[in-house]
């Protein structure tokens, strides 16, 4: 029997570019379930937060219930938390199909470490090496999509999960399409498709706040890193490009 906290009170304890939190802030918006977003400092954790966060990380759900409070971590579980808990259910019904899109969920994480992993490059070689990784992972997921598509979303006429998940990851690719061409997604037209629907969805637009672009382009210019090379060249070469 599942519980029903459509009462509580649930704050989404956030960071504004942080992928795993959008994924549980698309799923609340298309639930229709209404929260509070408190965003946090990764780079200075406030103590309250440090107390509540096991592993240092966001997202975190804050459950308000009988007068007390639960708080959930790792953005996977707070995903099947609502599922279980709010209506509107972005899950298949069929056990099985339920079971490949949490597979699909899992590998838009791996893609997430990898995209971590090509930003952070800190030479031609390292960066080369993790595009084509992740032009891999995307050769994969196209070859998903074609073995089963039918319509704008991961499962075709409806909006689930793996689109949630989804969405944030190619929100990145906005911003790499402005500093550069790397390829990534190229020859991958349902991959595209995809991508195109998820940047029109209200839920995933809402996701982040309007200064995202220039917030996430800041935050790549500031590593040390290949990447952040590339946009400091690119700034010199044209004075307009200083900021996304
Ligand atoms: N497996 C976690 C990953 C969450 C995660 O990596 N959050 C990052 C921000 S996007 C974070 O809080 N990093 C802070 C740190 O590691 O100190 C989840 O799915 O919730």
């Amino acid at each position: 029997m599942t519980a029903k906290f459509t009462l509580a009170k649930l704050t989404l304890v956030s960071h504004r570019l942080c992928p795993y939190v959008q994924r549980a802030a698309i799923s609340l918006a298309e639930k229709g379930v209404a929260f509070e977003r408190v965003d946090v400092d990764l780079s200075s954790k406030p103590d309250w937060f440090k107390a509540i966060s096991p592993l240092g990380k966001v997202p975190l759900l804050r459950v308000r219930r009988d007068g007390g409070e639960e708080v959930i971590f790792e953005s996977a579980v707070i995903l099947e938390f609502l599922e279980e808990t709010e209506a509107n259910p972005l899950h298949p019904a069929d056990t099985l199909e339920r079971a490949r899109h949490r597979a699909w969920i899992e590998f838009g994480s791996a893609i997430l470490n990898a995209i971590g992993r090509f930003y952070s490059a800190a030479d031609e070689a390292a960066f080369f090496k993790e595009s084509q990784a992740l032009s891999e992972m995307f050769a994969r997921l196209e070859a998903e999509l074609s073995a089963r598509r039918s319509g704008p979303w991961f499962a075709g006429e409806r909006f689930s999960l793996v689109d949630a998940v989804y969405g944030p990851i190619f929100r990145y690719f906005d911003i790499f399409d402005r500093i550069g061409d790397f390829g990534i997604l190229d020859g991958k037209p349902l991959v595209q498709a995809w991508r195109g629907a998820l940047s029109e969805r209200r839920s995933v637009n809402e996701a982040v706040s309007p200064d995202y672009p220039r917030r996430l382009h800041a935050f790549l210019r500031a590593k040390s890193s290949y990447l952040s090379e590339i946009i400091r060249l690119q700034a010199i070469a044209t004075p307009q490009a200083r900021s996304a």
